[in-house]
Formats: structure tokens, sequence, C-alpha cells
């Protein structure tokens, strides 16, 4: 049996949720690591792979299945180890429900303000010129992708999209911390791959946006934050990763 995972960061958000999965069942797999900043992901090799360009995708036994989510679910399925989803389905409701919101609601807003901070350092690189950052630009297959890339690049999100994320991510890390008031874990009694998705999509708030993430205004999170970390797949995750700066705020204020 030979499982492999593409990915840019151990930790990353899409990437640290199939690296995570799969610690925690246990699976040996060979590492994968693509440079997201010398743009090794539009390589002919890893396209062939993977044909929208983008990370993670786990291949077993020479099947590729990109898409995190659900390549967790079929990691859950497809090898042995502790499970991660619930048996029970109230739990199981509850844990897709949140991996959900996690990724394409609350994921999505962090996710806007975070493309805008770092893609510009990101394409620029150790010095490339405006015209070769268009043209590795122009190579993003996904045409969404493509328009995304560029609009981060080019600075020119609309800023009232930047202020409604923030204000989805203030009242994302209150809705965290009320949850998590209630919930052992994220899908109530057992661990499953909805506390994988919160860590990897939501986690960093604690470190990029500590004015919204914090011990003292979401506590039960920040507790929950420890539970996590005792866990040996996530010291191993952490031991694997190297994590780069907080990106700089940009002027003017939060948005
Ligand atoms: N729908 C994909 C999204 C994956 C995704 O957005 N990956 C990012 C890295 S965190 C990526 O590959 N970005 C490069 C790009 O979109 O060009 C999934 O769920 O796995």
């Amino acid at each position: 049996m030979s499982v492999e995972l593409y990915f840019f960061q151990p930790l990353g958000t899409n990437s640290g949720r199939v690296y995570l999965a799969l610690l925690e069942k246990g699976v040996d797999f060979t590492r994968r690591e693509l440079n997201g900043r010398e743009f090794d992901h539009l390589q002919p090799e890893y396209l062939a792979i993977n044909p929208k360009g983008q990370v993670p995708t786990l291949v077993h036994d020479g099947r590729a299945f990109p898409e995190g989510m659900i390549a967790n679910e079929y990691i859950d399925e497809a090898f042995e180890g502790p499970p991660l989803r619930p048996a029970d389905p109230t739990e199981r409701w509850r844990m897709r429900t949140m991996c959900r919101w996690a990724e394409n609601d609350l994921g999505r807003a962090l996710m806007m303000i975070m493309w805008n901070r770092v893609v510009p350092g990101f394409a620029r690189g150790e010095g490339r010129s405006e015209d070769e950052i268009e043209k590795i630009l122009a190579r993003v297959p996904d045409p969404a992708r493509r328009r995304s890339w560029l609009k981060a690049w080019k600075q020119e999100t609309r800023p009232e999209l930047l202020e409604e994320s923030h204000r989805r991510a203030r009242e994302g890390a209150q809705r965290i911390d009320y949850h998590l008031e209630r919930h052992e874990w994220v899908a109530g009694n057992c661990y499953s791959l909805a506390d994988i998705d919160l860590m990897c999509f939501c986690g960093f708030m604690f470190r990029f946006m500590p004015e919204l993430a914090n011990e003292q205004d979401t506590p039960h999170w920040a507790e929950w934050n420890e539970r996590m970390e005792a866990r040996p797949a996530v010291r191993q995750l952490r031991a694997e990763s190297v994590f780069p700066s907080p990106p700089p705020k940009p002027e003017g204020g939060d948005a």
C-alpha cells in the first residue's frame, strides 16, 4: 500500500486538515511538500495529479483524492486506526455541520482577510518583477482562482468585503466559544474531523487576530486548544511544521 500527501505546510489550513487526519489515524505516508512560494503547484507534474493546481491531494495506491473534507472521510473509512467520525448520528450531523461552517463560513471570511494580507508579498517572493508575477498567475488553471489571485495581488478586493469578513471573524470567534462552552469536542463527546477542521481553519486566529481570539474573550476555545495540544498527533504536527511569522497588518487599522 502506498499513501502520499501533497501539501504546502503541515499546519496549513487545507493541507493541515488532511495531514492531521493521517497522523491521527496512524497512517504511514510519504510527505510530498510543495513550495507554494515557488508555485510548485502550477508545475505540469503536479497538474497531472490535481488539474486544479490546489493542495492538498492525497494519493492512495496511485489514485488521487483532492478536496480535503471528502478526502478526510475517505481516510477515516479506508484506513485502520481510531475512528474520526462519531458513531452517534446527531454527533455525526454536528461534525459535518461544523466542518462545513469552519471551512466555508468563518474559514472563508478569514481566508479573505489573510489572502489579501499575504498574496502581495507571496507573489513578489525574492524580487519577482510585475511581469513575471502576471505570467505566473496566468498559469493558475481555474479561472475563479486566477481572478482571486489577481485581485489580491493588485489589492483590488472591495473594502466592504473585507469589512464584512472582519465582522464575520468577530462573530465567528464568539460562536466558537459559545459552542465549546457546551461541548467538550466540536461534535459533542468525541474527538472528530470537526476538531481537526476547527483547528486548521480557525485556530490561527489566536496568533494572527489576538484581538478576537484570546484567553479572556474566548476562554472555552482557549481550553479546547489545550485539549488539542495535548494530543500526540497534534504535537507531531507542530514538530513537523515551520509556521511563518504573522503577516504585517495593513496600514490604517484592521480591515
Ligand atoms: N476545495 C479545496 C481547496 C483547497 C485550497 O484552497 N488550497 C489552497 C491552499 S490552502 C491552494 O491550493 N491554493 C492555491 C490556489 O488556489 O491557487 C479543498 O477543499 O481541498
